[in-house]
């Protein structure tokens, strides 16, 4: 059986690549104190409760531009829309719901897609909990905060992301090749993998 596809997506910055590590246990995916770098990689075999899943981080190369970042997180937005079954949406509870937080999150709710709203950047939940309520106003439901690097919170997001999952015999393998290699095709021109 093939396995379901879940995407990470947010603006730069805001922990994909921590968050992404930190589920595929290794360190794959390049870590930015600023964003503008990250070049590499993106897919890691994962699983939770028995049930297998790719995890993909969006990122890629993170421009500096404003312009640049607003047009490249639309179309990674758009690539997690049309190929995975699951999406997390991250964003950084210190910078609190930024305008780019708001347009990807009326494209996420306007593609019927299973979505999950995480707060990054909660290292401490007593602190940082009002930060967290501003978050429903993006209307994608409850927010789930977690602290990437300091591993807390993700056995919630877990769980969640495992609800989502379709139906175990919903997917078909032939699908399943035909997205992946759309994946490879968009994020890895060069062949960077
Ligand atoms: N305080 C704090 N910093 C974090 C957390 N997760 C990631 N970071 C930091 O945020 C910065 C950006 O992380 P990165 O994973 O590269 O973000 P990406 O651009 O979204 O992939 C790095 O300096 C990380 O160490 C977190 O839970 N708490
Ligand atoms: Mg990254």
């Amino acid at each position: 059986m093939a396995k379901p596809i879940v995407a990470i997506v947010g603006k730069p910055n805001v922990g994909k690549s921590t968050f992404f590590n930190y589920l595929a246990g290794t360190r794959i995916s390049i870590v930015q104190d600023t964003p503008g770098v990250t070049r590499d990689r993106v897919y890691a075999e994962t699983n939770w409760r028995g049930r297998d899943f790719t995890l993909i981080d969006t990122g890629g190369i993170e421009p500096e531009s404003q312009d640049i970042i607003l047009s490249q997180m639309r179309e990674q937005a758009e690539l997690a829309i049309s190929m995975a079954d699951v999406i997390i949406f991250l964003t950084d509870v210190k910078q609190g719901v930024t305008a780019a937080d708001r347009e990807i999150a009326l494209m996420l709710k306007k593609s019927k897609k299973q979505i999950v709203l995480v707060c990054n950047k909660a290292d401490n939940f007593e602190k940082d909990r009002n930060e967290i309520y501003e978050f429903y106003n993006l209307g994608l439901g409850e927010p789930f905060p977690i602290s990437a690097s300091n591993a807390i919170g993700i056995g919630d997001v877990l769980d969640e992301i495992y609800e989502k999952l379709p139906p175990i015999d919903e997917e078909d393998d032939e699908r399943q090749e035909i997205k992946v290699a759309v994946i490879r095709k968009t994020k890895c021109p060069e062949n960077h993998l």
